[in-house]
């Protein structure tokens, strides 16, 4: 049984197998945790990025960590939220189902993301930890990864995370 567990912090810190990155379609780099992982990963990320030729939303693509902690370095590109009816949740639930169809790929056990399109791109946090959580939940076990750590930039969304980690653990009698 996979453990999934919110922590708060820096996700460029952190010594796991993969990061998933909240990237832009262009993969070039951007603000937020994007311009963060860039920094910290040094200027060969951008270069292995450019070979990639772009993402769509709600896909991903892998390079690895460079200069990180991280092994591998999985961009994906989350929906700009336009008020719930422009297939918001179904583009960020992919997201991160093909972030841990990469994992499976990449022999990746351990995985950490980011609140993924709850920045620039204003998808409700609430809502967006859900689609994390129920996505994680239905494709974590076919994936091989053993810890998948959701990292909360803000204590709001550390508070929303726990709540809804809690009650999915509460309604399995646990
Ligand atoms: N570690 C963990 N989480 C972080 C970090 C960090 N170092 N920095 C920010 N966050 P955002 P988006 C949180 O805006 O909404 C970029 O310019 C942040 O508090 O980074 O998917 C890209 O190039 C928020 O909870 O990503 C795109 O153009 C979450 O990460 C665009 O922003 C996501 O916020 C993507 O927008």
């Amino acid at each position: 049984m996979a453990q999934l567990i919110p922590i708060p912090g820096d996700i460029t810190r952190l010594q796991v197998d993969a990061i998933v990155n909240a990237a832009n379609s262009s993969l070039l780099g951007g603000g937020g945790v994007d311009g963060a992982i860039h920094r910290a990963a040094g200027p060969e990320l951008v270069a292995a990025c450019r070979k990639l030729d772009g993402c769509a939303t709600g896909d991903a693509k892998a390079t690895p960590g460079f200069n990180l902690p991280a092994k591998w370095v999985f961009h994906t590109v989350g929906p700009v939220w336009y008020g719930g009816n422009d297939h918001e949740d179904d583009l960020l639930a992919g997201c991160y189902r093909r972030c841990l169809e990469l994992a499976a790929e990449y022999h990746a056990r351990s995985i950490a993301f980011p609140a993924i399109s709850t920045g620039v791109y204003c998808f409700p946090p609430e809502r967006a930890a859900r689609i994390a959580i129920d996505t994680v939940k239905a494709h974590v076990e076919n994936s091989g990864v053993e810890v998948v750590n959701f990292v909360c930039f803000s204590e709001e969304t550390l508070a929303v995370y726990q709540q809804l980690l809690a009650e999915s653990k509460a309604h399995r009698g646990m």
